[in-house]
């Protein structure tokens, strides 16, 4: 199985700001976890990061025929993007939705998710082991 995780604006950020809400680790040990994960599991993995809409709808275009299963954190697109829903939903590929918080705990404004239409299921508050969770879900139902 080959899966993309797909991570947006920000989260280059993990670990240096807001400890609080999301963590004291960093962006490269969120790659390393999902490395590690990927070798345990036997699955193949991508890492992406933009902070750039167009440029995380340009990486879900490419994704097709190529990979199996998406894992996406938006970020903040999260709330606002159709355009990511748009090519979600153009390319077909199960996806799991992650969030690090638990966005239904916070401001009003991150409760809507445009995203969460083409995803199979989401995950949030669960720190970076969302992402695990989200790459264990991809492989049980789609691998
Ligand atoms: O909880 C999540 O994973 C979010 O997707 C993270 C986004 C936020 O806009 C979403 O509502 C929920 C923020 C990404 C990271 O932002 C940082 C801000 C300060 C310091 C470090 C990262």
């Amino acid at each position: 199985m080959n899966i993309l995780v797909i991570n947006g604006p920000n989260i280059n950020m993990l670990g240096i700001r807001e400890p609080e809400i999301y963590g004291r680790n960093t962006y490269a040990d969120l790659v390393a976890l999902i490395e590690k994960t990927a070798k345990d599991e036997r699955v193949k993995v991508k890492c992406f990061q933009s902070n750039h809409e167009g440029e995380i709808v340009d990486e879900i275009q490419k994704a097709y025929g190529i990979f199996d299963g998406i894992v996406i954190n938006p970020a903040a697109y999260t709330h606002t993007s159709v355009a990511i829903l748009d090519a979600l939903q153009s390319v077909c590929i199960p996806a799991v939705e992650v969030h690090i918080s638990d966005v239904s705990k916070r401001e009003d404004f991150r409760q809507i998710s445009y995203v969460r239409k083409a995803c199979e299921t989401t995950i949030a508050g669960h720190g970076l082991n969302g992402y695990v969770e989200a790459i264990l879900y991809l492989k049980n139902n789609f691998g």
